[in-house]
C-alpha cells in the first residue's frame, strides 16, 4: 500500500479544491465542529460517567445492583436496582445535611473553625480522616451487620449447656496461651507448641483462627490479647512455603471475620503498598498501627510473583490490595489462571502437591477462595481478587464433566485438563461445592451462576454418589473413574448442613427432598459416632464387607477434633428445631470432655473404637475456630449470627452477606 494513501486527505498534494479561500473556510468549520464535539464530550464525561464503585459492582456479581452501601457517597446499590426515587431522596438529604453543616460552621467562632481545619489537616496527614485512608484506597465505613452479640438462651438447660461450651473454649484458650503462645497449635499432652507444615514458617494459626470465636463468646479480654498479638507479631513477610488454601481459610478468613465482628481498625484500615498484581493476590498485611509496614503477605495464588513493598505507614493484618501497586509479573503465571496449591511467600514461586495426580491443583483448594476474595475486592476496592476467582469458574465451565456433571478433584493448571477422574464430596472436593452455594447466598442471591453450578453439581452427586445401605443409612460414596468406593469421610459430613442450607432455593420444588436428604445424611453421620466406643466419629467409615458406618482400616479410625458433624447438627437445628440435634451435639460435648480433655487442653485420639483413648497430642486450630463455635451456636438463639446476614466460610469464620438493597444495609446499622 503506498504511503500517500495512508495520509489524511488534507495532506494529499493533488487534492482538488474550489479555491484556497473556500478551502480554509471549510477547514475552519470542521475544526469548530470537532472542538464543540470535544467540549460536549468533556461535559458528558463529568456528569454522566458511572462511578468506580458501580464498575466494581459489575465485576462482583455481573449486575449493577450490587450494594456498596458501606462506602460513602451515593449508594450504587440503589442506582443499580433502578430505584431512582430512593437515590433522589438520598441526594436531597445529603444536600440538606450539607446546608445544615455549613450553617453550623458559619455560626462557629473563627478560632474554633481554625482548630477544626487544623484537626482535619492532621488527620489527612495521618491518613485516617473519616471516610478516607489517605492513600487512594476506597472509602469504607464500617457498618456492623446484625446478630454479632447473642442473647442468653431463655431456657435454663440450654443456657447451662452453652455456658459449659464457653468454659471448654476458655480451657482450650488458656492452655494454648500458657504452653504454646505464638505457635500455630498446642500439644496438650506434652504441653508445648506445635507447628504443622501447612503454614510453613507462619505463626499464630490458633490465635487468628480463634479471634472470632472469642468475640462471639464475649471473651473480650482474650480477644484483646489476641488482637495485640496480631498487631505486634503476625508476620507474613517470610521466605516460607505455605498452603494457599489453609492460609486463605484460616488466616484471611479469620482476619476478615474479626474485622466484621469487631469493627476494629487494626483489622481493616491502613495505608500500604501491597503487591496486588493482577494474578498475584496480595492477601494480607499486618503491622502495628502507626509503625510502618513490617509485615505483608502477598500470595501469588494465581501463580504470579509478589513484589517487595516499602514501609508506608500504618498497615493492617487484613488481606488487602492497593490499586496503585497492581503489578503484572508473569514469571510464574499458570496458563489457565488456576492457582497453585503451595506458594513461597517471598519469591512468589508456586507449585502443586507432589502427590497430586499429574501435577494437578486440587478442586477443594482452588475452589475455596471465592468468599474471601469477594470480600477482599469489596474492602480494598480492587476488583482483581474477584476477577481471579470468577475466572476459575470460567475455566471449569469450559470443561466437559464426566457422568453428566461431576467435578474431578484434580485439574492440571497448565493444560487446563482434568487429572484422575476421582470425585469426592469429602477430602479434595468438599468445600468447592460449599463455596458455590455460599457465593450465591453471600451475594444476597444475585450470583445466579453460583446458584446454577451448585444445584447442577448436587444433582450429579445425587445420581452418581449418594446411596442407601441395606440397613437404611444414606451415605455419600466416592467415585473413581465410574466405580464407587462405598466409603464416607468425616469431612463429607459437612454436606448435611450444606444441603439443608441450600434446600430453600432448590429448583423444581425440591426443597422438601433436599431437607430429607440433609436429615438422612446427618443421621448417618451421627451413627458413625454412636457405633464407636468413644462416641466420637472416625476419619472415614465404610458401607461394605458387611459393615455400615464403621471404619474398618486402622488408618481411618482416628478423630482429630473435627467439626463437620457438629456443624451439620447446628444447621439442622436452625432449620428444624428438632431437639435431637441438640441432644446429639450434647453427646459430642460429653465425649469430648471424657476422652479428649487432658490436663493441658484438648487432644485428638488415634482410635475411636479402643476402650481407652490414645491421644495424638494436637489441639487443632479448627477446634477453636469451628468445633467449639458451632457447638456454642447450636445452643444459642437463632438471631445470633442469623443466616439472613451471615455466611460461614469453610473454617466457620462468619462473613456478612453483601446486601444488594441499600435499605437493608441501613437496617444493619440498628443492632
Ligand atoms: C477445616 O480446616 C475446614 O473445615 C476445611 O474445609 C476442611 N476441614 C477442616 C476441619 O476438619
Amino acid at each position: 500500500m503506498p504511503v500517500t494513501t495512508l495520509l489524511p486527505f488534507t495532506a494529499t498534494p493533488n487534492r482538488k479544491s474550489a479555491s484556497p479561500t473556500s478551502f480554509r473556510l471549510t477547514e475552519k468549520f470542521i475544526l469548530l465542529l470537532v472542538f464543540s464535539a470535544f467540549i460536549t464530550l468533556c461535559f458528558g464525561a463529568i456528569f454522566f460517567l458511572p462511578d468506580s464503585s458501580k464498575l466494581l459492582s459489575g465485576v462482583f456479581f455481573r449486575s449493577a445492583s450490587v450494594e456498596t452501601a458501606t462506602r460513602t457517597g451515593i449508594d450504587s446499590g440503589s442506582i443499580g436496582t433502578g430505584n431512582a426515587d430512593k437515590m433522589l431522596a438520598k441526594i436531597r438529604k445529603d444536600h440538606e445535611d450539607a446546608l445544615i453543616e455549613a450553617k453550623d460552621t458559619l455560626q462557629k467562632h473563627p478560632e474554633d473553625i481554625k482548630k477544626d481545619i487544623k484537626n482535619d489537616k492532621d488527620q489527612v496527614a495521618q491518613g485516617v480522616v473519616k471516610g478516607g485512608k489517605g492513600d487512594g484506597l476506597p472509602i469504607i465505613e464500617y457498618v456492623r451487620p446484625p446478630g454479632v452479640i447473642g442473647r442468653e438462651p431463655s431456657d435454663p438447660d440450654t443456657k447451662e449447656k452453652r455456658a459449659k461450651i464457653k468454659e471448654m473454649m476458655q480451657f482450650s484458650w488458656d492452655n494454648y496461651k500458657r504452653y504454646a503462645w505464638g505457635f500455630n497449635e498446642l500439644r496438650p499432652v506434652s504441653k508445648q507448641g506445635h507447628s504443622s507444615n501447612l503454614f510453613g514458617g507462619l505463626k499464630g494459626a490458633t490465635i487468628v483462627d480463634a479471634l472470632d470465636t472469642l468475640y462471639i463468646m464475649e471473651m473480650y479480654e482474650e480477644f484483646e490479647a489476641a488482637t495485640e498479638w496480631v498487631v505486634k507479631n503476625l508476620d507474613f513477610n517470610m521466605n516460607t512455603e505455605i498452603s494457599v488454601f489453609e492460609v486463605n481459610i484460616r488466616f484471611v478468613g479469620g482476619l476478615l471475620s474479626a474485622y466484621y465482628l469487631s469493627g476494629k481498625e487494626v483489622f481493616s484500615q491502613g495505608q500500604h503498598n501491597l503487591p496486588a498484581g493482577v494474578g498475584s493476590a496480595a492477601l494480607a498485611c499486618g503491622v502495628a498501627e502507626g509503625k510502618g509496614c513490617q509485615r505483608q503477605l502477598s500470595v501469588s495464588v494465581f501463580g504470579m510473583s509478589p513484589q517487595q513493598t516499602e514501609d508506608s505507614g500504618s498497615c493492617l493484618p487484613l488481606p488487602s490490595a492497593h490499586p496503585r501497586s497492581v503489578t503484572h509479573t508473569h514469571t510464574h503465571k499458570t496458563p489457565t489462571g488456576i492457582p497453585w496449591a503451595l506458594l513461597n511467600m517471598k519469591s512468589g514461586i508456586g507449585r502443586n502437591w507432589p502427590w497430586a495426580s499429574g501435577g494437578s491443583s486440587i478442586l477443594a483448594e482452588y475452589g475455596t477462595l471465592h468468599l474471601e476474595f469477594m470480600h477482599l475486592s469489596k474492602l480494598s476496592g480492587n476488583p482483581a481478587f474477584a476477577e481471579k476467582v470468577m475466572n476459575i469458574r470460567k475455566v471449569l465451565n469450559r470443561l466437559d464433566k464426566p457422568s453428566g456433571g461431576l467435578y474431578p478433584n484434580y485439574l492440571n493448571p497448565n493444560s487446563g485438563q482434568w487429572g484422575q477422574h476421582h470425585v469426592s464430596v469429602g477430602g479434595l472436593g468438599d468445600s468447592f461445592y460449599e463455596y458455590l452455594l455460599k457465593a450465591w447466598i453471600m451475594s444476597d442471591k444475585s450470583d445466579e451462576e453460583g446458584k446454577k453450578l451448585y444445584y447442577d453439581a448436587l444433582q450429579a452427586i445425587e445420581k452418581n454418589l449418594i446411596r442407601k445401605s441395606s440397613g437404611g443409612l444414606t451415605y455419600i460414596a466416592e467415585w473413581k473413574g465410574g466405580l464407587l468406593e462405598h466409603k464416607m469421610g468425616h469431612l463429607t459430613c459437612f454436606a448435611g448442613g450444606m444441603i439443608a442450607l441450600g434446600a430453600d432455593g432448590a429448583p423444581d420444588q425440591q426443597t422438601g427432598h433436599h431437607m430429607e436428604l440433609a436429615a438422612e445424611i446427618t443421621r448417618t453421620c451421627h451413627e458413625s459416632y454412636a457405633r464407636t466406643n468413644l462416641k466420637l466419629g472416625p476419619e472415614a467409615f465404610r458401607f461394605d464387607g458387611g459393615v455400615e458406618a464403621i471404619a474398618t482400616r486402622q488408618n481411618e479410625k482416628y478423630f482429630i477434633l473435627r467439626p463437620e458433624v457438629i456443624e451439620t447438627y447446628m444447621y439442622m437445628w436452625r432449620f428444624t428445631h428438632d431437639p435431637k440435634y441438640r441432644q446429639w451435639g450434647w453427646e459430642a460435648v460429653q465425649a469430648l470432655e471424657q476422652h479428649c480433655r487432658v490436663e493441658g487442653g484438648y487432644s485428638g485420639v488415634r482410635d475411636v473404637y479402643a476402650s481407652n483413648p490414645n491421644h495424638d497430642d494436637v489441639q487443632q486450630s479448627f477446634y477453636l475456630a469451628e468445633t467449639l463455635k458451632y457447638l456454642y451456636l447450636l445452643f444459642s438463639e437463632d438471631d445470633h449470627l442469623p443466616f439472613e446476614h451471615w455466611v460461614f466460610n469453610t473454617e466457620a469464620h462468619p462473613l456478612p452477606i453483601i446486601k444488594k438493597d441499600f435499605s437493608s444495609n441501613q437496617a444493619n446499622e440498628v443492632e
